[in-house]
């Protein structure tokens, strides 16, 4: 029997925060390895999602929402953002069926025009919109750029998934299986545990909050019980937004460690204790240095 030869590539999701590019990430990988909300600039690092199946491994770059910086994180996420189109076999440039096209994406389509590699338009959240709206849709994006191809998706329940991979598959080059087939991410556990407690955070909260927190794995080992203890900080800019993280006696944090400590469970597949503080680091996201210990190094483009 004839084998097929084996096809992979790196493939880039970008895109206006919010419109479900990590959605699209874990969906396609079938595995929560990046942090998923309703709030805009979730993301902040590059992440790889890798698919692998007989014939095809496709290395998804996950990146920061694009918007206009307003500090030196902005600027470390969507630099980070900008750095993956350099890097890959095939963009997918993801938009929200349910938004209009606005200056945002058209100050990316300016970006995207640019490359050599192949852009395709991916619009996501059909789910929300009323079919025969859709040709509208593509008729206005087609106005703005040629599209290697556009691909109508719901990342939330999975519709033309299995399609957008289908063509990507087709268009990839031959190439070699770059990682071991079990390998899904290429960031370390403590990483996706750090998100996974951040996530809580966002979730948890709101106005300013969202944006002002990171959050620092400081340990994380096995105990004789086989339970894994983790020791997390939940860093803020503000003795205020302390007090919001801790809540009334406690509660809004410990539901925070309630939650995380689940999903955490279910990454390691091992009994977790979790203990989590919060501390005060002034204007954090506007200085180098705390950026650099609480894992947004400009090096790591
Ligand atoms: N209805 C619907 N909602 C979706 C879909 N895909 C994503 N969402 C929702 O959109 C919101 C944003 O999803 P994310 O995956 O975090 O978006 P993102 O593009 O990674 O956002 P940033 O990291 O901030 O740039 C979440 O509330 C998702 O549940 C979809 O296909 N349909
Ligand atoms: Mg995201």
């Amino acid at each position: 029997m004839n084998q097929l030869p084996f096809k992979s590539g790196f493939v880039a999701i970008v895109g206006r925060p919010n419109v479900g590019k990590s959605t699209l990430l874990n969906r396609v990988i079938g595995q929560k390895i990046a942090i998923m909300s309703d709030k805009a600039q979730t993301t902040r690092n590059k992440i790889q999602g890798v698919y692998t199946d007989r014939e095809s491994q496709i290395i998804f770059i996950d990146t920061p929402g694009i918007h206009k910086p307003k500090h030196a994180l902005g600027e470390f996420m969507v630099e980070s953002a900008y750095s993956s189109l350099k890097e890959v076999e095939a963009v997918l440039f993801l938009v929200s069926a349910n938004q209009e096209i606005g200056r945002g994406d058209r100050f990316i389509i300016e970006r995207l025009k640019m490359l050599k590699t192949p852009v395709y338009l991916v619009i996501n959240k059909i789910d929300l919109i009323h079919p025969e709206k859709l040709l509208e849709i593509i008729a206005l994006y087609k106005q703005e750029m040629e599209f290697a191809e556009i691909i109508p998706i719901s990342a939330l329940q999975g519709n033309n998934v299995p399609e957008l991979l289908d063509t990507l598959k087709q268009t990839l080059p031959q190439g070699p299986q770059y990682y071991p087939a079990d390998q899904v991410s290429d960031h370390p556990e403590y990483f996706v545990v750090s998100e996974l407690i951040r996530e809580k955070v966002l979730h948890l909260t709101k106005e300013e909050i969202p944006h002002s927190v990171a959050v620092v794995v400081d340990q994380m080992q096995k105990n004789e019980n086989g339970k894994v203890h983790v020791y997390a900080t939940i860093i803020v800019e503000r003795s205020s937004q302390k007090g919001i993280i801790i809540g009334k006696g406690g509660r809004l944090l410990k539901e925070v460690g309630t939650r995380a400590r689940r999903d955490i469970e279910s990454l390691l597949g091992d009994k977790v204790f979790l203990e989590l503080w919060v501390k005060v680091q002034k204007d954090w996201r506007d200085k180098q240095t705390y950026l650099n210990d609480y894992g947004y190094k400009a090096k790591d483009y």
